[in-house]
């Protein structure tokens, strides 16, 4: 994978969640569809600017990435990409073997790698310690799989993996800022214009 390729975990730079999902939003020019995992990932991605092709995970653990590879086998010429803890993605790790398997071009993966469950009150994941994200997910498969030395860094391996031939999985270390904003807590209106976002719904239907 292109980028500062190859460096590991412990030297990537420290960065910020809020900041970062930006600057993925900011390369977005296709009506590409992004999937915020449970909490701070989508509350970020909700205060980085809504779009109808978001889709804000309430509730569950680790169900950005099988969402995403759902609506990335769905609509091949869709760019998709999953937004998701490192507690989250250690909660569903068989996930990446389904991805790698599949293979679909068009998904991109970000892992946000802060090294604890910061919403539930900072406890240390099992990442923190030993655990290397990007490792796990080149064994499971996903070859393209690398860590964000920085934030140029993080830019180029997002414009790599929008140009397709996929699977990628970029992680990213971040800090323990709290997101910046609250997603509205409403199932419903999120499902209902995410369809519409994906042309799957017409406006008039409900
Ligand atoms: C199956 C399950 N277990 C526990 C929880 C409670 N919970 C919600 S978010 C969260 C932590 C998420 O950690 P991570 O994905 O690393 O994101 P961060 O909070 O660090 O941004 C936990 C433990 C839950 N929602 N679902």
């Amino acid at each position: 994978m292109a980028g500062k390729a190859n460096i590991g975990a412990h030297n990537a730079k420290v960065m910020n969640r809020f900041e970062l999902t930006k600057r993925v939003v900011s390369q977005l020019k296709r009506e590409e569809a992004v999937i915020g995992g449970i909490g701070n990932a989508n509350f970020d991605l909700w205060a980085s600017g809504q779009r109808p092709q978001n889709f804000y995970m309430l509730g569950s653990m680790g169900l950005a990435i099988p969402i995403a590879l759902g609506v990335a086998i769905a609509q091949p010429k869709r760019h998709v990409i999953a937004l998701e803890g490192d507690g989250s993605l250690l909660m569903q790790l068989g996930c990446l073997a389904t991805v790698a398997e599949r293979a679909p071009g068009n998904l991109t993966i970000v892992i946000w790698d802060n090294g604890i469950y910061q919403i539930t009150g900072s406890q240390p994941t099992p990442g923190a310690a030993s655990a290397d994200l990007v490792a796990i997910a080149r064994g499971a498969g996903i070859a393209q799989s690398a860590w964000a030395a920085d934030e140029a860094d993080f830019d180029g391996l997002i414009a790599t993996a929008l140009k397709g031939g996929g699977p990628s999985l970029i992680a990213a270390r971040i800090d323990d800022k709290p997101a910046i904003g609250a997603t509205d807590r409403d199932p419903v209106q999120i499902r209902e214009r995410f369809m519409r976002g994906l042309g799957v719904r017409g406006a008039a239907e409900s």
